[in-house]
């Protein structure tokens, strides 16, 4: 049984008061920073003799930036007042009237108006759209606030009345507005997809150090540009959001900031109700070193505050949970009177001189400009490392009724009278039926809020956002350069992994493109036998390396260096994929074609960060993802967790991913060549996903011809030695070995004979074959034409057995084309801790059971006899009556 230790007795409050008398003077005497030392080393003090101090990570609830520091505000309020209001009116117009032209169409109208002034002041006064000839800040804007940036974009004559009359109508032979951030959709506009939650804060972290990684690589030029991320509260409840913050500040990133909309709500409720959330982020960003600005009050608040002798106006403000808040809001003036002001007598006196009306109206310090200018210089100006900005806004601000329900997220219309009275209210000069019909607000063009708008951007560089894909192309290598993958390993048995990784090497001393190739790994260099790399470019360290390796007289040491090639994440394969985002879309965002190569174990890549490579392709991100550690029965030992046999299937769904699995080096060497092409060279929006797998054997040399069949995905490899082929043997990655010895026991036990094909990339021939099929449904009346896997299996012989270390569904997806021809062998089900023998044979893809399949087939064909092919399992060692893999 533990005993609780005794709990001490309070301190006398006298006592209490003479300490802070005692302290109270020394500022006076000696300043606010004396007295921060002196308290400092009286906490550390305590520490070193074992006095336990606790850690104070939050601050008062109230701005963390005195009224008294407020930077003079430099625009002219009013006319930013009235731009602001035209744009807060078009933003919910749009939305409103396209929900009542098309009923469920959707869109969002209470996340911008609680932005509005975030963004608004960020677009008078911060974000810049270029440096000289540099670009411009990075803005990740929050997705579901797209209305309000359009509504700008549309004052700012970027945006068409015809687009804004089209907004969530992409598909009406017009030019439209997506619901979201979506480069893809709208590639002139649009840079960063946020609106997956949390994927827009991490990509933001990753985009500012890869900033720094240009810049000490001396591949930017070094410029005041920085990141701002607007982030929502309930959004910070994503993994991502917040789980790589200690990033930006280990790596001092002063160019990232971060704006967190904190209006208390999320979807369905309050973010926390019975807490306060600025105060949780609060600790959160201040406990991983960030410079925290809270932005909680308005301006009027500061006469309150200033007159708040007694202390009760602070208590009740520490008091109150973010329940409360929200409430507060959706009531009126007289019920915040009683209920937040009233409890203490003194805090009730203090807005006595007020009506209940502008008691409604005492401003979130969010929604009040010079605040928000005041946070946002301070951020800008603040150097070592990253600053958050916690703004404390309302969750549909200004919508009447609408305003912070716990149902506003999903308010798409307000009643025709709440528009009236919006229009009437802010003073929008639109007759009441158009205000009612939600018809946008367009100033006339020589108007002075008009004016204004463009001369601020004018200041600022040009019009934000703005997204620009053109860059410099680059002359892919040759295929000669890859010569030493071409020329096979000479017996030697290495594995594809292995191979891929010379075949990097060499890469990165290619004259003219080694310097652009940026090797990403997490915590996986040794698994993928990388350390040779680490030796030859060294690993990115924004400080260098300020310790001596142990292992710095071997030949390949651990390596940091301040223009260090390789990123090396840790153990964060969502940080990794966000490095390779910021990589692969360096050519629209620096001008810079950055080619990343993303090596990383296969099994933790699509299934664990798939929505983080679904944006990378919306950000029409180009570059190399390797899954190393490939295949269900390749990778030995390491089972159920590791053993990945669908990645393949997950690639597939990503529109411009194109996967490969390929065999041999030479067929790496191939697709990586054409990829650098199509990407860098030719400008396509692609990227690609390989596998690699760490099964050692001899890589042949590159046979003759084979190039066009390894980038459309199946070439032949090995024709049947004896006489014409009987059937068919397809065989992808490691398992084109089985194949190979499978094509060898039809042969010397069975007389059959088979043509072995390499099958690199069923994901290509299945595209090429529906791009074909839509033509010739297209065009009933023309010839029709044939697809590739068609054209090459037009001429092939009997029944085709695919055998693939990965699931059935991979082979099958060209079965369509096949008439019936097609037999597939794969690994669906969990993986077994084993080795590679005991695996393919639990999974029946080794070359015994490729034989038997293939025996198997012929019999049902009437092409070979079925007694003895039933007796073929038997003799090869297949267990005909074991558990279906699939479902063991
Ligand atoms: C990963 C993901 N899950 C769920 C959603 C659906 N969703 C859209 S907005 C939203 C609430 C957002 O709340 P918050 O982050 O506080 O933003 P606010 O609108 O309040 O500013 C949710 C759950 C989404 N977009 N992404
Ligand atoms: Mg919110």
């Amino acid at each position: 049984m533990t005993t609780k230790p005794p709990v001490p007795p309070a301190p006398d409050p006298e006592e209490v008061s003479e300490w802070i008398e005692a302290f109270n003077e020394i500022i006076r005497q000696e300043g606010a920073a004396h007295g921060a030392q002196l308290l400092d080393a009286l906490s550390r003090h305590a520490r070193e003799t074992g006095v336990s101090v606790s850690m104070q990570l939050n601050t008062p609830y109230i701005n963390t930036i005195p009224p008294e520091n407020d930077a003079p505000y430099p625009g002219d309020r009013a006319i930013e007042r009235r731009l602001e209001s035209m744009i807060r009116w078009n933003a919910m117009a749009m939305v409103h009237r396209q929900n009542k032209k098309d009923a469920g169409i959707g869109g969002h109208i209470s996340t911008y108006s609680s932005l509005a002034t975030l963004v608004e002041v960020g677009f008078n006064h911060f974000f810049r759209a270029s440096y000289g000839d540099q670009p411009g800040d990075f803005v990740y804007f929050q997705g579901h606030a797209s209305p309000g940036v359009y509504a700008r974009a549309f004052l700012e004559g970027r945006i068409t009345e015809q687009q804004i009359a089209n907004f969530r109508h992409e598909l009406r032979g017009e030019p439209g507005l997506s619901s979201y951030p979506h480069p893809w959709l709208m590639p002139e506009f649009w840079s960063f997809p946020t609106v997956s939650m949390g994927l827009g804060p991490i990509n933001s972290i990753y985009q500012a150090r890869f900033m720094r990684y240009l810049e000490n690589r001396g591949l930017i030029q070094k410029t005041a540009r920085k990141v701002w991320a607007f982030i929502g509260d309930g959004e910070s409840d994503e993994p991502e959001t917040m789980g790589s913050i200690t990033l930006a500040s280990r790596e001092k990133l002063d160019n990232l900031i971060f704006v967190v909309n904190c209006n208390l709500q999320r979807l369905d409720g309050p973010v926390r109700g019975n807490g306060k959330i600025i105060n949780e982020l609060e600790a959160a960003y201040r406990g991983a070193g960030w410079n925290v600005i809270k932005v909680i009050w308005g301006c009027d608040w500061d006469d309150l505050l200033a007159r708040d002798t007694s202390g009760k106006l602070r208590q009740r403000m520490e008091e109150c949970v973010d329940g409360e808040y929200q409430a507060f809001k959706a009531k009126d003036g007289a019920f915040i009177r009683e209920k937040f002001f009233g409890k203490y007598p003194e805090s009730l006196a203090l807005v006595s001189h007020l009506t209940d009306e502008q008691v409604f109206k005492l401003h979130r310090g969010g929604h009040d400009a010079q605040k928000v200018y005041t946070a946002y210089k301070h951020a800008v100006e603040h150097t070592g490392g990253p600053t958050v900005i916690l703004a404390k806004t309302v969750k549909g601000f200004g919508l009447g009724s609408a305003q912070a329900r716990n149902a506003t997220h999903q308010e798409k219309k307000l009643s025709d009278e709440s528009l009236a009275i919006f229009v009437a209210n802010v003073q929008i000069p639109i007759p009441e039926k158009e205000a009612r019909d939600g018809s946008p607000y367009l100033p006339p063009a020589d108007g002075p809020e008009i004016r204004y708008l463009h001369e601020r951007r004018r200041e600022l560089g040009g019009y934000l956002p703005a997204r620009n894909g053109n860059f410099t192309h680059i002359e892919a290598p040759a295929l000669e350069a890859f010569e030493d993958s071409l020329e096979g390993s000479k017996g030697r048995a290495v594995s594809t992994t292995m191979g891929y990784v010379s075949m990097l090497r060499g890469l990165l001393k290619d004259p003219k493109i080694g310097k652009l190739i940026v090797p990403i790994v997490p915590d996986e260099g040794r698994t993928f036998g990388m350390e040779s790399i680490i030796r030859q470019v060294g690993i990115y360290a924004s400080q260098g390396q300020l310790y001596r390796p142990h292992d710095q007289d071997m030949l390949l040491f651990y390596r940091e260096e301040k223009d260090g090639q390789i990123l090396e994440e840790g153990i964060t394969e969502a940080g990794s994929m966000a490095s390779f985002t910021a990589a692969g879309t360096s050519y629209a965002n620096y001008r810079v074609p950055m080619i990343p190569f993303y090596t990383y174990y296969s099994m933790f890549g699509f299934q664990r960060i798939g929505d983080l490579v679904w944006a990378f392709a919306d950000s029409r991100g180009k570059g190399f993802l390797v899954g190393g550690t490939a295949g269900r029965t390749t990778l030995a030992g390491e089972g159920l967790q590791h053993l990945d046999g669908h990645s393949l299937v997950l690639s597939s769904t990503v529109p411009t991913c194109a996967g490969y699995d390929p065999a041999y080096v030479y067929e790496i060497a191939a697709i990586v060549q054409d990829g650098i092409r199509r990407m860098y060279q030719e400008g396509e929006d692609l990227f690609y996903y390989i596998t690699a797998y760490n099964e050692d054997y001899p890589m042949p040399a590159m046979p003759e011809g084979s190039r066009e069949g390894i980038i459309r995905g199946l070439y032949k490899f090995r024709t049947a030695e004896k006489g014409k082929p009987v059937a068919q043997l397809f065989g992808s990655g490691s398992i084109l070995n089985e194949a190979l010895r499978a094509q060898t026991i039809l042969a010397e036990k069975y007389s059959i004979q088979t043509d072995v094909w390499s099958a690199t990339s069923y994901n290509q021939l299945r595209r090429d074959a529906l791009a074909v099929e839509r033509w010739n449904r297209l065009h009933p009346s023309e010839a029709e034409k044939k697809s590739y896997i068609q054209t090459v299996t037009a001429g092939m012989e009997g029944p085709i057995i695919a055998a693939t270390d990965f699931m059935k569904v991979v082979p099958d997806q060209i079965s369509p084309w096949l008439g019936g021809r097609l037999v597939t062998l794969g690994t669906d089900g969990f993986g077994r801790s084993d080795n590679r023998e005991y695996l393919r044979k639990h999974f029946e893809v080794n070359a015994e059971s490729i034989a038997a399949a293939t025996l198997s087939r012929l019999a049902r064909d009437g092409k070979f006899d079925k007694k003895k092919a039933q007796k073929a399992f038997k003799d090869l060692g297949v267990d005909t009556e074991k558990i279906d893999p699939a479902r063991a």
